[in-house]
């Protein structure tokens, strides 16, 4: 049985997972939101990687299916951390291209905010700069739709893929990932610091904000940290982690 076959049982079987990380205050650690990450725990492959099955998902289309899930699952989770920390928080949610392309999306999004409640404004949508560059005139039609909802836009793997800047002009970007390959090596490699402060600096003059992924050692928060940036996301300050798990840390983070 092909790993794509076995996707499309897995949906019906519920193998399919969200587990959650926290995006924390650089300074002070407190959890400012989650970003949802999808696993499948097949009941003999174990957990299967989303590098595998998201690649096959996209392909095939079960990805508008998983996503529009995720979207749900997600917005409705949010409900309950935000009851545990007594406080608003964010939920952060992947969008791969052909999900962002599908015509449903947008219905989708809608019946995810009206489902659960939520306000626009605690949701992101994390796409790549491969995402936008498709089919711009239409990412910005999308885009404006996204933000009449109040949903914020976050460009994901920030400075890893195939386009200009010039987006960040045209299109409502709300939120800069920095991705990990720029953060692993840091403090000392002065190149990766060096791409760090640029995007920091034109984060800074766009009125962006700022999340570093991949933040593993207390070396590399705090020298973020230093330089301005205002969050982060890695193992240091939480891995993954299923939805009770998260209510634990966020209990903790209080
Ligand atoms: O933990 P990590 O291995 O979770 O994720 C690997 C990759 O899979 C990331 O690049 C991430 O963007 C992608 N991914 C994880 N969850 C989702 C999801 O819910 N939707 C989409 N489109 N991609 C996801
Ligand atoms: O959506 P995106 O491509 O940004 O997916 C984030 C990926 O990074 C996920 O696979 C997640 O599990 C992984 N990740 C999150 N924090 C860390 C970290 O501190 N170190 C490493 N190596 N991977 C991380
Ligand atoms: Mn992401
Ligand atoms: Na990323």
């Amino acid at each position: 049985i092909s790993l794509e076959a076995a996707m499309f049982n897995a949906v019906r079987e519920g193998e399919f997972l969200l587990y959650y990380q926290p995006i924390v205050n650089a300074r002070s650690r407190i959890i400012e939101g989650f970003e949802t990450l999808m696993r499948w725990k097949h009941p003999t492959l174990g957990m299967v990687p989303p590098v595998r099955f998201i690649p096959i998902a996209e392909s095939n289309g079960l990805i508008n299916l998983l996503g529009a899930w995720a979207l749900k699952a997600a917005c409705m989770q949010i409900r309950q951390f935000q009851e545990v920390a007594g406080r608003e928080l964010y939920i952060s949610v992947n969008i791969s291209p052909r999900q962002f392309r599908s015509d449903r999306f947008l219905t989708v999004l809608d019946d995810a905010l009206a489902l659960s409640g939520l306000d626009g404004r605690q949701l992101v949508l994390e796409i790549t700069e491969g995402t936008l560059m498709i089919d711009p005139t239409h990412a910005e039609d999308i885009l404006a739709r996204m933000v009449e909802r109040h949903a914020r836009i976050a460009i994901d793997d920030f400075g890893t893929g195939y386009s200009s800047l010039a987006y960040l002009k045209r299109f409502p970007i709300s939120v800069l990932k920095i991705d990990r390959a720029f953060v692993k090596d840091l403090p000392s490699s002065n190149k990766d610091a060096a791409i760090c402060n640029a995007i920091l600096d034109l984060a800074g003059h766009l009125s962006l904000s700022v999340v570093a992924e991949g933040v593993e050692t207390e070396e590399q928060l705090a020298w973020l940290d230093d330089q301005g940036c205002h969050y982060v996301q890695g193992y240091l300050t939480g891995k993954p982690m299923p939805a009770n798990v998260a209510v634990t840390a966020l209990k903790e983070n209080l």
